[in-house]
């Protein structure tokens, strides 16, 4: 069964293509060559672009002669020489994948080759392509393969030059890595630029583009003095919307050197916004993004937009140092950079604004994505063991549980040892391309730590599952708490072991304050809490084992434990924690975290309870007394606004229908609504005055303070939205058109879109009148009417398919018509199959454009095992219909077979 589309068309010979090949970590082995020097020269044209690579090469071993391997994708290759002699068929070998040089010289040599590529026939935009007649790269994780042969794996290192040739007219911008040494203009009306990237790197971060592109300029001056000149490239009419990137940048430069000591390295920082790109790359110097990744005013973005851009924004540009800096040795590594680059870029964003409701988002967006993909067909481990594709594990569980992980060494070290860990890891590995393991062992030994079984973290896959009880002994005046773990089993991991988990605990008294911590027995043995005679209100506990317990001595009172404060490790946890105690906590703790994580619990339960009644034709009813918590929380003034937004808003229905033995969408769906609506029904006149309170006309502006006003005041317009009356009907609509921001105008929009009708249909075709010529706020509005819920949806989605301002090849319009559709749950699993039935006509067609987007799109049918039998039949049939199809990419027949699997 070949699942290949990489065969390239233009090489010596054309092979027959492969069969899905599995990469295995335990087959690592050391590169028998490495590459010094990597001297580029790049001559693009309308048709095809020459790519020349001169490149040093240096055996392993000296004097021991063994094949080259070079890895070369849908390449034309024109000439290969060594030391200058032209090589001659027999003295290497082609097939659709590789250039062999079968006996190479056993000391060091110059390799050159010439290749011919085809960048505006690329849709995949890996390797080069043309996005908007621009010229530009994406390199990781093996895209470098499709534009000259090579070594295409992170431990080859090596210095690189690259010189572009190209149109001036149409080119005039000509950028690549590091510092601009040289250029010129040409016969012809061309001209070149040469670029020399001073530090070393491996082929991921190599990046080149040529357009017609106007930069914001501006300059930064680093720690050590050196003034840095700031460039971000966009076509001429984006430039007034730069202006929060650049503020990103600069305030993402400035924290790395606050926080982590790190400063820049390089003379010259530049971004690239291009409307066809897969996310953003952090390629040395030389950062690529989506356009919605950097492009952002009042008007056209939402307060979201701008927080992501400030995210990324700083995310890329950590990358330099957790990433470029110190690289990673094989895929399997990826966590080292991604997870460790993502917990850097969460600290970043929370120390900009508020923490708590940073840390809700992340942490809601980790039970989401990835507890749903541990606990599904594609579970695998923080490092894997095995890919086929490796783009296909770019994933919630490489990225956001590694973040997870990341955070937990903070939490057990300290900031401080944190610190000192970080510390060390740079020394020890500026410059190289290092493990999990090397970065285990810099934060082991810089703080002398006995860490226990935490490698487990990188290497088991699945959600542990931990179960607290507790009891209060008021003789002994002490206070126990049984922990016991589990992880289920995953695909090729039956069998788990215990982890070592963080559990950080305070204790609250009756009348909510907290209790200072004098000493735990743990293992027969007594511990101090205190240190240095400070109180201390919050312990960590290390989990270790199956079962194990934690006594806290001279407890005077029985207290309400506050469980996993701040979301210590990324486990689910149950307790038995009662609602009396969780109405408690979501009243008192001062974790704010666990303030929401207990109302989220009472949700929870509150929403499961209705399914169960729904599901037995019994009435919905809301109990009293959570309407009473809700509007505590919302008239509790001391609270944070945005806290309040996120408080209020119930668990997402994909969380519920997680925690049910066979998901039901239609029942979680009719609950949540009902929910919803019963509360604006209660707390109406509550939520009128919120919105009255919160509106604001004054000037849009990106701070907390601002942000937060705006979150509550729409967060409780989606909630009247959900109410008949006229009054609420007017208002929204009012809020609508006197909107003076996107924030506010989208989510009135939202909160009118959520009932079918004509106020729906008529403020939708306003939408896109005023913004037809906003590509990225016509975005938004595909999105939102694909997400919608209303009964029947799909068959709109079908007709936007068609609209004229759709295009399927650009990732980010593919992501909100067809990746939206699969947000709505009822509709995606509707009972006909029509959903199913879409995405899997959508995935062939998007495969044969874009496969790493066709496979990020037919996830949704990973967890099809989970539904009704009625269900499971129709995802099945699609599955099998989209593994049948001839040419299907590895990507999506990875996902694909790895799904019907289980
Ligand atoms: N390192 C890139 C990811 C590239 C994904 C390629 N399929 C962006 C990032 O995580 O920073
Ligand atoms: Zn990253």
């Amino acid at each position: 069964m070949k699942k290949n589309q990489d065969s390239g068309p233009n090489s010596f010979e054309k092979s027959k293509m492969d069969a899905p090949k599995e990469i295995f970590l335990k087959d690592y082995k050391l590169p028998d060559y490495y590459f010094d020097t990597v001297d580029l020269s790049f001559s693009l044209g309308e048709e095809k672009t020459i790519v020349r690579a001169n490149i040093s090469v240096i055996p392993r071993v000296d004097g021991v002669t063994c094949p080259l391997v070079l890895d070369g994708v849908n390449l034309k290759l024109i000439s290969v020489k060594i030391n200058g002699n032209q090589l001659q068929e027999g003295d290497f070998e082609l097939d659709s994948r590789h250039l062999i040089l079968t006996s190479p010289p056993s000391v060091n040599f110059i390799l050159e080759t010439v290749t011919e590529i085809l960048p505006q026939k690329n849709t995949s935009l890996e390797g080069l392509y043309m996005s908007s007649g621009n010229f530009c790269t994406q390199c990781e994780a093996e895209g470098f393969r499709k534009i000259t042969f090579y070594q295409d794996r992170p431990d080859i290192m090596a210095k690189f030059t690259c010189r572009i040739e190209a149109d001036k007219s149409l080119y005039p911008v000509l950028l690549s890595n590091g510092n601009l040494i040289e250029q010129g203009d040409l016969e012809g009306g061309k001209h070149f630029a040469l670029w020399k990237d001073p530090f070393k790197k491996p082929s991921y971060l190599f990046a080149l583009v040529a357009g017609q592109l106007e930069s914001r300029d501006d300059t930064f001056t680093t720690c050590s003095g050196r003034k840095v000149d700031l460039r971000i490239w966009v076509p001429l009419v984006d430039l007034p919307k730069t202006e929060h990137a650049m503020y990103s940048l600069k305030a993402a430069m400035e924290w790395d050197v606050d926080v982590f000591g790190r400063e820049y390295d390089l003379d010259v920082f530049n971004i690239v916004s291009v409307p066809d790109f897969l996310g953003a790359m952090e390629n040395k110097s030389l950062n690529i993004f989506s356009s919605k990744l950097v492009l952002a005013s009042p008007e056209t973005a939402t307060d979201a937009d701008y927080a992501a851009i400030l995210g990324v924004i700083g995310h890329e540009y950590f990358h330099n140092w957790t990433g470029n800096r110190v690289t990673c040795r094989d895929w399997f590594q990826l966590s080292l950079k991604e997870g460790l680059t993502v917990f850097r870029d969460q600290e970043f964003s929370s120390d900009m604004g508020s923490r708590t409701v940073k840390r809700i988002g992340d942490v809601s967006r980790l039970r989401t994505y990835q507890f749903s993909q541990d606990a599904g067909p594609m579970a695998h481990p923080v490092r894997p063991h095995s890919y086929i594709k490796m783009d296909n594990f770019y994933t919630a569980t490489v990225y956001n549980k590694g973040a997870e992980v990341v955070r937990m060494y903070k939490t057990l070290l300290g900031s401080q040892g944190f610190r000192k860990g970080m510390d060390l890891y740079f020394e020890r590995h500026d410059g190289q391309a290092v493990t999990c393991e090397d970065f285990f062992a810099a934060m082991r030994d810089a703080n002398n730590a006995d860490f226990a079984n935490f490698l487990l973290w990188y290497s088991q896959a699945g959600t542990p599952s931990v179960n607290v009880t507790s009891s209060y002994n008021a003789e002994a005046r002490t206070f126990s708490l049984k922990f016991s773990q589990t992880v289920l089993p995953t695909p090729g991991q039956p069998i788990k072991e215990p982890m070592s988990i963080p559990v950080a605990v305070g204790l609250v008294n009756s009348s909510g304050k907290d209790m200072p911590l004098s000493s735990i027995y743990h293992e027969g043995k007594l511990e101090s809490v205190s240190s240095g005679g400070q109180l201390v209100y919050t312990t960590v506990l290390r989990v270790t084992k199956g079962e194990e317990e934690f006594v806290f001595s001279d407890v005077s009172e029985k207290p309400t434990p506050s469980l996993l404060r701040g979301y210590s490790a990324p486990i689910r946890l149950q307790s038995d924690l009662t609602d009396d105690d969780l109405f408690f906590l979501l009243a008192h703790d001062s974790d704010e975290f666990n303030r929401w994580e207990a109302g989220q619990i009472l949700a929870r339960k509150l929403m499961l309870h209705q399914v169960v009644n729904f599901q037995s034709d019994n009435p919905l009813v809301l109990d009293p007394q959570f309407v009473h918590g809700i509007k505590c929380i919302i008239l509790d003034s001391s609270l944070d606004k945005e806290f309040i937004a996120k408080a209020i808003t119930l668990p997402g229905e994909g969380e519920i229908m997680d925690m049910m033995e066979v998901a039901d969408p239609d029942a979680v769906h009719a609950v949540r609504s009902f929910i919803k609506k019963q509360l604006a029904f209660e707390l109406k006149q509550e939520f009128l005055n919120l919105v009255d309170e919160n509106r604001s006309t004054e000037k849009y502006e990106f701070n907390d303070v601002n942000m937060a006003r705006r979150a509550l005041k729409n967060t409780v317009l989606g909630y009247l939205a959900c109410l008949e009356d006229k009054e609420t009907n007017e208002l929204v609509l009012n809020e609508y058109k006197n909107a003076t921001n996107m924030t506010d105008q989208f989510s009135a929009l939202a909160a009118i879109a959520q009932k079918p009708g004509k106020a729906r249909d008529e403020a939708l075709a306003n939408f896109y009148n005023q913004w037809q010529n906003d590509y990225l706020v016509v975005n938004k509005w595909f999105a939102l009417q694909s997400s919608s819920d209303i009964p029947g949806n799909v068959e709109n989605v079908r007709k936007l398919l068609s609209h004229q301002s759709f295009d399927l090849k650009n990732p980010d319009k593919a992501f909100s018509l067809i990746g939206g559709f699969r947000a709505s749950l009822v509709n995606f699993h509707a009972k006909d199959g029509s959903g199913y039935k879409f995405l899997g006509e959508l995935v062939v067609q998007l495969d044969k454009l874009n496969p790493q987007v066709a496979s990020g799109m037919v996830s949704a049918f990973s967890r099809w095992k989970r539904f009704d039998e009625t269900r499971q039949n129709l995802a099945k049939a699609q599955l099998e219909m989209i593994v049948s199809t001839n040419g299907l990419s590895e990507h999506v027949y990875e996902i694909c077979s790895k799904s019907l699997a289980v």
